[in-house]
């Protein structure tokens, strides 16, 4: 128990990560780049179209050095039309925890100033509070969605951007980042983690106190076995 008490359980917060994919899985040859890839295995392009480049793509695009060497995603595919990526699953979350989405993005290398989009859609109405953001403005809460945006020079290094809130009630979401760049030269998105954080697991301290508690009512009941035994 000692031992359990001791590998990870150091706070009184519980993490779940829904999702964490850097694209390096989806088939593509190395050195080439699939055109309009709409076959992710994680994500739906849900509007306009993106690119997936390996490492050593023609265009000499590369990825977060972070989190990745390998593929990484164009936003902007090669229609003139900016996609936007949607988790294909929802995940369900509870009343009370802190639900974020990281993302690894960078500039599109090549030219202008393109903006990111990024967030949740909820499935019903979305009982939140205490939405925060680092990387984008502060996250606009429209029906069903919760958005973050900003806008990237084609010079930016990669960076995470991330967004959350916290859940007043329960309920589940998908997750979104896309872009409107129309020029087939979109931000670079190398990694995207979904991850809860609830709080209503008792720390370490607690669990101690209910292991002694219980050890010392098993004391009393013994006790008074011993004196039934002696009367
Ligand atoms: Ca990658
Ligand atoms: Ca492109
Ligand atoms: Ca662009």
């Amino acid at each position: 128990m000692a031992a359990l008490l001791g590998s990870g359980m150091a706070s009184n917060a519980w993490s779940a990560v829904f999702l964490d994919d850097n694209f390096d899985a989806e088939a593509v040859p190395p050195g080439g780049w699939v055109r309009n890839d709409a076959a992710f295995i994680n994500f739906d392009v849900v509007t306009g179209t993106v690119d997936l480049l390996a490492g050593g793509n023609p265009f000499g695009l590369v990825g977060s050095g972070t989190n990745s060497t390998g593929n990484v995603i164009d936003l902007d595919g090669s229609t003139m039309a900016g996609g936007t990526l949607q988790t294909k699953s929802s995940f369900a979350f509870n009343a009370g925890d802190v639900v974020t989405l990281s993302l690894d993005v960078g500039g599109n290398q090549r030219t202008g100033v393109d903006d990111l989009f990024a967030g949740f859609r909820f499935t019903g109405a979305p009982g939140i509070t205490g939405a925060t953001a680092t990387g984008f403005g502060a996250p606009v809460l429209s029906p069903g969605m919760l958005t973050g945006t900003t806008n990237l020079d084609f010079t930016d290094p990669f960076q995470v951007f991330t967004i959350s809130f916290t859940a007043t009630s329960a309920g589940s979401v998908s997750a979104f980042v896309g872009t409107d760049s129309a020029d087939n030269r979109g931000p670079l998105l190398d990694r995207v983690t979904l991850s809860d954080l609830a709080a209503d697991i008792p720390e370490p301290a607690s669990w101690a106190l209910i292991i002694i508690g219980f050890g010392g009512i098993g004391g009393v009941l013994r006790r008074g076995r011993e004196r039934s035994a002696r009367a």
